[in-house]
């Protein structure tokens, strides 16, 4: 596959100014016809170059004259002679066997379309990159009876009927584009209805249409549409632009959900809720993605990128966008602690392995493979850093003249750091390598007290690993919120932002007669690793005194951590692991019951790391010895706590379904409860379980309850996991979850069970969700996809090759968890780099998979 680099980028040759599509849609044969406006970009000769991914021409012309053209590496090249000109061209699709589900495809009878990155080139012949903005008008002609709703970008300017039972929808949208925003949507749907009006006074009419049957769970997905509207306005002061948001949720899709302009296109499970089916989690997600794609008609839309290169410009900042109105509507910090978990689970592992990649790449073979937590996750935190240097008044300013500056342009990652120094007055010189450098940054921190001087001195310094292409890494900026905790009056002077920008730094504070506790990347304020040397106690200190929630959450997953380690290694002496034990008992005592924590914050910091977090803080990986002393500090938490588990747990039980604050944190504390009684191995474990299971109203304790039975060897076991089939069979997006939990659970036989559901008639490689629904919980299983025989290994790699003649896209993620064989032991190492080879061999392996794969093995 060729590199494409960012160094290269030029502007197109021709710009297309403006587009006239018009589709006679079928499943099977949809004909396009396209009239482009077209302009020549300076003074050259050269042809008109169009992307192009299958959709063939039929027929060009140039202003009425059949064209010269050829084909030219991914496209064709047409010879224009006149500085403008209008381009006409037709192709024809087949929708129905477009299985990557980029371009037009069809899913469950209806059509739509997902055109980022490159999917608009799939449809017609086009300048298709985001720096191509031109209006578009389309026209959609369709059988009425099996097409009745046809939607497009921007408004309806007209509609009626045809000939032989057929229809027509005229869509009109103002705003200049990329193609990769554009959309349309045929099919049978049902609309939920409501309107939005805009603080300057403009009526916006709202629409979710779903299949007939789903319109009873949309209700949530308006909601959160509506809150995200009045957020935005408030908080960035940025209104909606069109008189329609259109929403449609379809059930095959390779991400979440997609931001064309005014017609928004969600994966079911984004949109779709309600009690019964939805747990708590469930309903957060959707709040949070309805928001995200709201948010991108601004930063994304309105301002969109300049080049691939840039996807963090609107990637990044649009995640923190929906990660700061998500803490608005619920709870600031257990927000906080969940968007952490996420980076450290997914975005800390990419950094530290061979897909390694900065913010703003340097090169691409296969930009859908770009998608990554590193732009999305990472690049928020870098805009969160630049917002906590600014303050909430200056990072608005530099938001307003980024938006002032840009609107309606195709942006640079620079130009928003320029508008940031300018608007909110920071200096981001330095600042600017996170945006080319990729791994996490690694932070040492000691603090030394001097009883003389009365002084404290924070002694910090900063390293990093190299990444694949970058050796000798520059110093970054990295900002630290820390407190000095006094020890006898538990509370500090006030927080501070440490600014650490060289390669050592030692700050000194005055006025410290007793040594004080160290607090600090308090909030998580750089996305960095702390190594803080600490003496015994200061953990335990900080867990109960810290005022900074996440700080007390980051203090007791600490100390956990340091002692599961220990475990793991046998480090240290055996009196002195069963002294952290005892810390770690009782300080969980107190947890449980401490009236200061609210039920969903209890939850958080109660709940131990993963199995695979642990495996990330060793060198070598050893999967089982991590399984067992998980297991056993589990077993030790459920069966010393055991009493007070089962009081939270009836305590929790006696609280009636809503969707408060209060009774949102009963249940998620009510199944950690039960996931502590049942490591107890307590003899009444299964019956409790299936109490909750049976008595649920809710799908989270139902989920819940489920997710506990499933990994017990017992018969309540089997009836749960039947009885939660029959009851939602048809209901894909619940038996997606029935997969996940059996796929995930730690039951011993999860390998056989694992295989038994890929040959369950329910399984199909062609559903993005299902796929990913029973996959993704088994590869995320440590224990189980890192079994030492390597059958994990050889589950998934089968699963790649079936699936990337289908799906790239989806596929192609795959490949990361077999990516990381450095990682393990030889002889997994070996195993896992069979696998890869094995699959870089298949012939006709997709661009995005091979990109992946020889990255791994590199
Ligand atoms: N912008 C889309 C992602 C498109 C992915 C294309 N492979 C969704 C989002 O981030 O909002
Ligand atoms: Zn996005």
């Amino acid at each position: 596959p060729v590199v494409i680099r960012r160094a290269d980028y030029q502007p197109p040759d021709w710009w297309v100014k403006t587009v006239a599509l018009e589709f006679d849609l079928d499943l099977s044969a949809t004909q396009v016809s396209a009239t482009l406006q077209i302009e020549r970009n300076g003074d050259h000769e050269r042809p008109l170059r169009l992307d192009c991914d299958g959709a063939l021409p039929g027929s060009i012309s140039v202003d009425g004259v059949a064209a010269n053209w050829r084909h030219e590496g991914d496209g064709i090249a047409v010879d224009v002679s006149a500085p403008r000109a209008t381009v006409h061209l037709t192709t024809q699709i087949a929708p129905d066997t477009n299985t990557q589900l980029m371009g037009l495809f069809a899913s469950n009878g209806m059509l739509c379309t997902q055109c980022e990155a490159e999917g608009f080139r799939r449809i017609i012949p086009f300048v298709d990159r985001p720096d191509n903005m031109a209006v578009y008008e389309v026209l959609l002609r369709a059988d009425k009876a099996r097409f009745p709703v046809l939607l497009a970008n921007g408004a309806l300017v007209d509609a009626g009927d045809l000939e032989d039972g057929r229809h027509y929808a005229r869509w009109h949208d103002p705003h200049p584009k990329p193609s990769y925003l554009f959309a349309l949507v045929a099919g049978d749907l049902v609309a939920t209805r409501d309107h939005f009006t805009t603080r300057s006074g403009a009526p916006v009419e709202l629409a979710i249409y779903v299949r007939e049957g789903d319109e009873g769970r949309t209700a949530h997905a308006m909601q959160a549409l509506k809150a995200s509207m009045e957020w935005d306005e408030r908080v960035y002061g940025l209104e909606y632009d069109l008189p329609v948001f259109n929403i449609v949720a379809v059930s095959d899709f390779n991400m979440g959900a997609m931001e064309n302009k005014g017609l928004n296109i969600f994966n079911s499970r984004y949109i779709l809720a309600d009690p019964d089916t939805a747990t708590d989690y469930d309903y957060d997600a959707i709040e949070g993605v309805v928001a995200h794609e709201y948010f991108h008609n601004w930063s994304g839309n309105r301002v969109t990128c300049r080049d691939w290169f840039q996807l963090s410009l609107k990637e990044g900042f649009t995640v923190y966008r929906d990660q700061c109105f998500s803490a608005d509507m619920g709870s600031e910090a257990v927000k906080r602690i969940e968007d952490v978990r996420m980076l450290r689970a997914t975005q800390f592992p990419e950094d530290a392995g061979p897909l390694a990649h900065p913010i703003r790449p340097d090169s691409y073979m296969e930009i859908s493979n770009f998608y990554t937590s590193t732009i999305y996750n990472k690049g928020a935190e870098v805009i969160r850093m630049m917002a906590t240097m600014a303050g909430p008044e200056r990072f608005r300013a530099g938001c307003d003249l980024y938006f002032a500056r840009h609107d309606g342009e195709a942006a640079t990652c620079e130009q928003f750091v320029r508008a940031m120094e300018d608007g909110a007055g920071l200096d981001l010189g330095q600042f600017r390598r996170w945006y080319e450098q990729a791994g996490t940054p690694q932070v040492q921190a000691r603090l030394e007290h001097d009883a003389d001087s009365a002084t404290a001195t924070l002694h910090l310094r900063q390293q990093f690993s190299p990444t694949p292409g970058q050796q000798d890494k520059p110093l970054m900026p990295i900002p630290l919120r820390t407190a000095l905790i006094d020890r006898d009056m538990k509370a500090h002077r006030g927080e501070q932002l440490v600014l650490l920008t060289q390669s050592e730094q030692s700050v000194t504070f005055t006025g410290f007669a007793r040594p004080p506790v160290l607090s600090i990347n308090r909030g998580f304020s750089a996305p960095v690793t702390m190594d803080v040397a600490r003496r015994s106690g200061d953990l335990l200190f900080l867990v109960r005194h810290d005022d900074d929630p996440f700080a007390r959450y980051e203090a007791l997953q600490q100390l956990v951590i340091d002692r599961l380690i220990a475990d793991i290694g046998e480090e240290g002496a055996a009196a002195e692991r069963a002294a952290a034990l005892e810390d770690i008992l009782s300080v969980f005592g107190d947890l449980v019951s401490d009236q200061r924590l609210d039920d969903s914050m209890r939850t958080e910091i109660l709940s131990l790391p993963t199995e695979a977090f642990l495996g990330e803080q060793m060198l070598i990986v050893r999967p089982e010895a991590i399984h067992d002393a998980r297991r056993a500090l589990r077993k030790a938490i459920g069966t010393r706590l055991i009493d007070q588990w089962r009081i939270v747990h009836e305590r929790a039980s006696a609280v009636p379904y809503s969707l408060s604050r209060e009774a949102r944190g009963a249940r998620k504390i009510k199944s950690l409860a039960l996931g502590y009684i049942a490591s107890a191995e307590a003899a009444d474990a299964a019956t409790i379980a299936f109490g909750q299971f049976a008595q649920a109203d809710n799908m989270t304790d139902r989920q819940g309850a489920t997710m506990v039975l499933a990994s017990m060897a017992c018969d309540e076991r089997e009836t749960a996991l039947d009885s939660f089939y029959n009851r939602y069979q048809g209901n894909a997006l619940v038996i997606d979850k029935w997969f996940s939990l059996q796929t995930g659970s730690s039951h011993a036989k999860v390998y056989e069970q694992t295989l038994e559901l890929i040959r369950h008639k329910d399984f199909t490689l062609t559903n993005p969700n299902r796929v990913r629904a029973l996959y993704w919980p088994f590869v995320s299983n440590q224990a189980a996809f890192h079994h030492a025989s390597g059958r994990g290994y050889e589950l998934l790699t089968d699963l790649i090759l079936r699936l990337d003649p289908i799906n790239p896209q989806t596929t192609a993620r795959f490949i990361a968890p077999l990516g990381r064989w450095r990682r393990f032991d030889e002889d997994r190492a070996a195993k896992m780099r069979g696998c890869l080879e094995r699959i870089l061999a298949q012939p006709g392996l997709s661009k995005d998979t091979t990109e992946q794969v020889v990255k791994s093995l590199e």
